[in-house]
């Protein structure tokens, strides 16, 4: 029998989205159906099961699903016998403490014996635990920013991103416990019998990524400011040099790291590049 992979995705929320974007960059194609509980690909050996994310380490410990994209956090918590293969880059969060704002804080022992409402009981008993804390877990499962306010807890341990859900709830983030970002996690026997398709997903997804986390840039340079350009740039093994119609000048082509980008900018100028060119990379296998 011809074999499928089963990939786990967000059914709807944050990261629903970017997994089918994702999946979309690295070429496999599928019908989104109306019902939108399963989806075939017709160009990879693939189906989606559109899932809650909370249930989504459990299915691929269990081998419903022979992958899945699921946050970190939600990973950690469940704590599921799965693996986590790859960090995909995107919805990129933390787990943090939060105290009311007009509260002095100066350090973790202020958790000492206070109630702290969260729906990461796991995550944040492990990190009592390190501090060596004794402190109460409120486990509630949704609109946990509100339980001060409402006399419910002394403390919030939740997921923030831009923190403004803190602020309006009259919080202040005190300690980040844990940061996250979308996993892909595999089932272990999956990863053994489906080895193969596995392997050729995660090739397509690193170079997906690899592509995003670089620029291609082209940029005139008079002949004498040729090698000192050069010098600037690494390239990928080192950088193309072409000559312009007009004698004496060439144009050069690298690669550079997003990270580095406007640093080496910088000095390209100085060093006397005309006409930058900074090209989006679609897909880069090194
Ligand atoms: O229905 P289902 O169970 O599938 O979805 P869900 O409602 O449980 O999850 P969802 O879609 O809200 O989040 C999915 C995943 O997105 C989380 O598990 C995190 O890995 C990641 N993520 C990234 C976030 C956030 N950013 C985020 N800001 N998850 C939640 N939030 C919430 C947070 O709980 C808080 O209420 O947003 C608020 C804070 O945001 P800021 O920007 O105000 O700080
Ligand atoms: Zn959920």
């Amino acid at each position: 029998m011809k074999k499928t992979l089963r990939i786990a995705v967000q059914k709807s929320g944050r990261l629903s989205e970017q997994s089918l974007k994702l999946m979309n960059e690295c070429g496999i194609r599928f019908n989104n159906g109306k019902s939108r509980l399963k989806a075939v690909s017709y160009n990879f050996p693939a189906e989606f099961l559109f899932l809650r994310d909370d249930d989504i380490p459990g299915y691929v410990e269990d081998g419903v699903a022979d992958l899945g994209l699921v946050g970190e956090n939600e990973m950690a918590e469940k704590a599921k016998d799965i693996e986590l293969i790859k960090k995909l880059g995107f919805s990129k969060c933390r787990l943090s403490l939060a105290i009311p704002r007009d509260k002095e804080y100066h350090g973790p022992a202020y958790f000492q014996d206070t109630n702290i409402a969260t729906s990461y009981p796991r995550i944040l008993n492990q990190y009592l635990e390190n501090q060596n804390i004794s402190a109460q877990i409120h486990e509630i499962s949704g609109s946990v920013e509100i339980a001060p306010s409402i006399g419910l807890a002394d403390a919030v341990c939740d997921i923030v991103s831009s923190g403004s859900t803190l602020l309006s709830n009259g919080l202040k983030e005190v300690e980040t416990i844990f940061k996250s970002e979308t996993v892909l996690i595999g089932n272990h026997t999956a990863l053994v019998e489906k080895k193969d398709l596995i392997d050729q997903l995660v090739f397509r997804i690193n170079s997906v990524l690899t592509g995003k986390g670089n620029k291609y840039i082209l940029l005139n340079a008079p002949d004498e400011a040729t090698q000192a350009i050069v010098d600037l740039l690494p390239g990928m093994r080192s950088p193309t040099i072409v000559p312009l119609a007009m004698s004496g000048w060439n144009s050069i082509h690298s690669v550079v790291e997003e990270d580095q980008f406007w640093e080496v900018i910088e000095k390209l100028k100085e060093a006397g590049a005309e006409g930058i060119l900074v090209v989006p990379i679609e897909k880069m296998i090194l």
